[in-house]
């Protein structure tokens, strides 16, 4: 049977603005109606600002709408931005975040069919089809990624592996003897099953695997160049969070320069992080987002703390949905160290840059009489391992420098025996910070 270039529901990557914009302007006063008659802290929030569901004629309108925040589903935990009765909820899922009590997020029958669609869309934007089969090692758990890919690639008609994530070994197996050719995890976790199979003596030659969906964490080019010349596969990264859909708002397409926004289903606004102030497109800003279809909970205007800034040039694929440069940092995963606003993407950066086979990296924040340090331990191989000390010496220098480079700022570089820093299933805990506990 012959294969359709693209799963039928990536149609809409392809309308022209017009029709975009026909339709997210009518699910926008949709979405808006049903959260000012259903959630009580939207409705309070819109009165105060005297903005009611008529006032919005045109997308542009969305700025007079207030913004909504992570500590808004916190603080109406467990069900109080929920705009449709439990009866109509037929799945729940959970974030846990860094602090205190989880969010918990719900789906309608028709949120769960538009998520299938829009990570249907997604795997199909990667080349994925019917003939694919993935083995899907995101977490299945309260954890979006697991069951949001798993019925996405249903949907595409591939053969889905729900292993979920850890148990590297039976990985390995799978991976081998069901002749797997897609894998979807975190980043960091794939990395971590690459070096098991190279321990194990196999190569990656001698599989069937071509392609990796990534995503749930921040990653940089250079990891992916690594990943993508340590295995001869072709890495993808795909954004989303929980409390938007999950995965599902953004994928990269083949030609891997950006990552598409699904805006049928999610409006997108850049804003200054500190103002609030909307940006232009292609300004860097934090990216803000306004479901258009959920009916469980909308959300209006939700502040993802996500850093990156609308590609306004078109895509060489022929989508017309826009693109959104890779997420490197969280405007609150900003390390503040003597003054110098630091990023861990830029320390993956500039390790990768020198030495781009030592993937395994960790921050480690202290406090010494009164000064903010900043000590940064790199895994080496084991043949570097045995090298001499002076070899070491200056490879750790090298480092050093390369940070100092980028950040502006002298940091300790440590080398640390291989495997020594803790693997994880799902995302990968880069910064460690002692300063609160010292
Ligand atoms: O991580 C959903 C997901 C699952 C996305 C699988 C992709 C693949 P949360 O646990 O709520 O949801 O975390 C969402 O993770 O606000 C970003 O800060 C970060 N994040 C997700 N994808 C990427 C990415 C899922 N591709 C938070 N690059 C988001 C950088 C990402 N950061």
């Amino acid at each position: 049977m012959g294969v359709l270039p693209f799963h039928p529901d990536s149609c809409a990557d392809f309308l022209t603005s017009d029709e975009l914009h026909r339709i997210q302007l009518h699910r926008l006063q949709t979405v808006v109606r049903a959260s000012y008659e259903h959630v009580p802290l939207t409705r309070q929030r819109m009165q105060e600002r005297g903005v009611k569901p008529e006032h919005i004629r045109s997308l542009a309108d969305i700025a007079a709408l207030p913004f909504m925040q992570k500590t808004d589903l916190r603080d109406t935990y467990p069900y109080g931005l929920f705009a449709r009765p439990m009866s109509d909820i037929v799945r729940l899922h959970a974030s846990s975040g860094t602090t205190g009590k989880p969010i918990i997020v719900g789906y309608t029958r028709d949120d769960l069919n538009v998520w299938t669609s829009v990570m249907a869309r997604t795997f199909s934007a990667v080349g994925l089809n019917q003939h694919d089969v993935i083995q899907n090692a995101f977490g299945y758990s309260l954890f979006t990624g697991g069951l949001g890919a798993h019925y996405g690639a249903e949907a595409l008609g591939a053969t889905v592996i729900p292993i979920s994530g850890g148990n590297t070994e039976r990985q390995i197996m799978v991976m081998q003897d069901f002749g797997v050719t897609a894998i979807c995890s975190t980043p960091s976790y794939f990395l971590h099953l690459v070096e098991a199979v190279e321990a194990s003596g196999r190569g990656f030659g001698n599989l069937n695997l071509k392609t990796g969906v990534f995503g749930a964490e921040p990653w940089t080019d250079s990891m992916r160049a690594h990943i993508q010349s340590r295995t001869g596969i072709k890495a993808y990264d795909i954004y989303g969070l929980t409390e938007i859909i999950g995965p599902g708002v953004a994928t990269e397409c083949e030609q891997q320069a950006g990552m598409h926004v699904f805006e049928d289903h999610f409006l997108m606004e850049i804003v200054d992080p500190k103002t609030g102030k909307t940006l232009a497109d292609g300004e860097e800003g934090e990216l803000v987002l306004t479901t258009l279809s959920k009916q469980a909970i909308p959300m209006i205007r939700f502040r993802t703390h996500d850093i990156t800034s609308i590609i306004t040039e078109p895509c060489a694929c022929g989508r017309t949905i826009r693109r959104i440069r890779r997420i490197t940092h969280r405007c609150d995963d900003m390390m503040i160290i003597r003054g110098v606003n630091v990023f861990p993407s830029q320390i993956e950066a500039a390790l990768l840059e020198v030495e781009p086979t030592l993937p395994h990296y960790q921050i480690v924040l202290s406090r010494k009489e009164g000064l903010d340090q900043m000590e940064v331990r790199i895994e080496v191989t084991e043949a570097m391992f045995r090298d001499k000390v002076s070899a070491l010496e200056q490879l750790q220098k090298r480092m050093e420098h390369a940070i100092e480079h980028v950040v502006g700022l002298r940091v300790n570089v440590r080398l640390v025996e291989p495997r020594s820093i803790a693997r994880s299933e799902g995302k990968a805990k880069r910064v460690v910070d002692q300063r609160k506990e010292g």
